[in-house]
């Protein structure tokens, strides 16, 4: 099939998701097309069934605003009828799925019929598409996409709360290269370079946005390190990152908490974490948490949204009220203070991780996607 995927290029979850479907899709076979405003990060491998198509968006001086959808839906336009394109994979409803409909509309126009799918995300759902400001346009988005996905049950269930959707949402989960990990030759995780030998390491990635609840994970830490000789890796750049300086330095933990920034070396970040720490406001799947697990990083998360259908209870870490900062503290010190209990749930971590592999996911999606031509 030829497959153009749409998706925001930076470190977020979607732009992840959406970049390593159409590297998993290449690999089975796709000519897929990547059309977005930067080259995604995670697109590295330069194959013969994988192009990348860059939206320019020119300044002028009367745009106060610039006006991307419109150069998405053109630069789309383009691309289906110069590449024989055959469906139109959209990640994130904003503003993706709208830029989408109107590429159907406009190729309909010139008698091509273009089926389009769209993935709902989270945040597009339950913080930014839900606000009055976009809710109409979403809301006509979703319901004139072909079909729809989202990431969790959790996210489907908030989906159909907060708007009136009359088309059927299936549930394609966030996925995993299983295979992937376990080749990833660390024997030797490097401790030895963020830590010392008797110390954990606990670790949080993220954008750093409000909704991660960054606070929480370094009073989380500041518990657990009243107990236990430990570290603290933030991984990530965001707007509350500055909050979560100040707080550390507050509390009188600057040498054990490093801020790393936005580092390529997530891998080794995680192959040598301990736990790994997600106490959201709201996530709709938490990829991060899934990530940490196949890296057998047991995780202390809240129980918010999709994370209790990533995270499980007791088995692959903990989860808390959003907020529970105590509860959340006793559970991390509960698995790190054993050896024993550590090593169970490092493993019992990757075990449910498992469920998650690309091999079981990502034939749902081209199985998706044969219904769509065939409705097409
Ligand atoms: O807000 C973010 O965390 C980024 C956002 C995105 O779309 O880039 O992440 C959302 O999508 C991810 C991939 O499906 C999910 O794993 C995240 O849970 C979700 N974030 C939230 O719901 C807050």
């Amino acid at each position: 099939m030829k497959i153009a995927i749409v998706c925001y290029p930076t470190f977020g979850g979607s732009g992840v998701v959406a970049t390593e479907l159409g590297l998993a899709l290449s690999r089975r076979g796709h000519e897929i097309h990547f059309v977005t405003y930067k080259q995604p990060v995670r697109l590295e491998t330069i194959s013969s069934h994988i192009r990348f198509h860059e939206v320019n968006v020119p300044e002028y001086p009367l745009f106060h605003y610039q006006p991307y959808e419109l150069a998405l839906s053109s630069k789309l336009v383009n691309v289906v009828k110069n590449y024989g394109i055959e469906l139109l994979h959209v990640h994130y409803a904003i503003p993706h799925a709208y830029a989408g409909y109107m590429t159907k509309k406009m190729l309909a126009d010139e008698g091509i019929n273009l089926p389009m799918v769209t993935t709902l995300h989270g945040t597009d759902i339950t913080l930014v598409g839900n606000h009055p400001f976009y809710k109409p346009a979403v809301n006509f988005s979703i319901n004139h996409s072909d079909f729809v996905t989202s990431v969790s049950e959790s996210l489907k269930d908030d989906t159909l709360k907060f708007f009136n959707i009359k088309k059927e949402i299936e549930v394609i989960p966030n996925f995993i290269d299983v295979a992937k990990y376990q080749q990833q030759a660390f024997t030797d995780c490097q401790r030895g370079i963020m830590a010392e030998d008797d110390e954990m390491i606990i670790s949080h990635v993220s954008n750093f946005r409000k909704v991660k609840r960054i606070d929480d994970v370094i009073k989380v830490f500041f518990e657990i390190q009243k107990k236990l000789k430990a570290r603290l890796l933030m991984v990530g750049e965001g707007p509350q990152r500055e909050p979560a300086e100040k707080l550390v330095r507050e509390l009188g933990i600057r040498d054990k908490v490093l801020f790393l920034g936005q580092s390529n070396e997530i891998d080794k970040i995680l192959c040598f974490s301990d736990l790994f720490l997600l106490p959201s406001e709201t996530e709709s799947f938490g990829l991060a948490a899934l990530e940490a697990m196949v890296h057998s990083v047991p995780v202390i998360s809240s129980n918010t949204g999709g994370l209790p259908e990533v995270n499980i209870d007791n088995f692959s870490g903990f989860l808390h009220e959003v907020g529970d900062v105590e509860g959340m503290a006793r559970s991390a010190i509960s698995i790190l203070k054993d050896p024993d209990q550590l090593a169970k749930f490092k493993s019992q971590a990757l075990e449910a991780a498992k469920k998650y592999d690309v091999n079981e996911i990502v034939p749902r999606y081209e199985e998706l996607y044969q219904r769509a031509l065939a409705t097409a």
